[in-house]
């Protein structure tokens, strides 16, 4: 058991560090947030990014961290905005993706997110999806990025961005990748840790 090791994020995105922090304490992990804008690789493939990410930023603090890479993947779209996500979110955002949808029937969509923890002798990564669909208009205003346009299929209707955080969490993608990094932390050695 390996509780009292901390645990570092490293992300620009203050968004997945709330939801990191609930995921966290619930498993009685220390977490600290490591600000900072992340090196990412061009790739299709989000574990691709992710590792490269991690990797990177360990090579920068020397601490023992994980970044979380995420994307929202439509099936009509063929899978975009997905590894581009972050680019689309910023520039198109989500009045974009629901003008691009807008004589599309079939809207279903899943988010994904991929964790990659460095301690610079091995990376080792997480993953965690929540399927949905996209709504045909922006509803509410909680969360971040695309919630106000993804209905998780799980939940009754309401988009993320109509719920509040712990309903979020209860559900989502990112939450489902850090259950099983909080259960790797907590069942490995401290000594294979750092
Ligand atoms: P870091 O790389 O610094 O962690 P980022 O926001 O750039 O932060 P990503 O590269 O993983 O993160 O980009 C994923 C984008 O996908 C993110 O900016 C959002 O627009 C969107 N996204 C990811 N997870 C989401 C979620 O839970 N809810 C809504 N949008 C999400």
């Amino acid at each position: 058991m390996n509780k009292r090791v901390t645990v570092f994020f490293a992300t620009g995105n203050i968004g997945k560090v709330e939801e990191a922090e609930r995921i966290f304490k619930e498993e009685n992990i220390p977490l600290l947030h490591l600000p900072m804008k992340l090196l990412e690789i061009q790739s299709d493939d989000l574990e691709e990014i992710a590792v490269f990410s991690a990797q990177k930023a360990w090579e920068d603090q020397e601490k023992p961290l994980f970044v979380e890479d995420a994307g929202l993947f439509i099936k009509e779209l063929k899978g975009f905005p997905g590894p581009y996500s972050s680019y689309v979110s910023k520039t198109v955002s989500n009045e974009g993706i629901l003008k691009l949808m807008s004589q599309i029937e079939d809207r279903s969509a899943y988010f994904k997110a991929v964790i990659a923890f460095c301690n610079g002798k091995n990376t080792l990564t997480f993953k965690g999806e929540v399927k949905g669909e996209i709504s045909r208009e922006i509803r509410g205003t909680h969360g971040f990025g695309f919630d106000p346009i993804f209905i998780p299929e799980e939940g009754d209707g309401r988009t993320f961005g109509e719920m509040d955080i712990s309903e979020k969490t209860a559900i989502s993608h990112r939450t489902r990748a850090l259950r099983k990094f909080a259960e790797w932390v907590k069942s490995t050695d401290s000594s294979k840790f750092i």
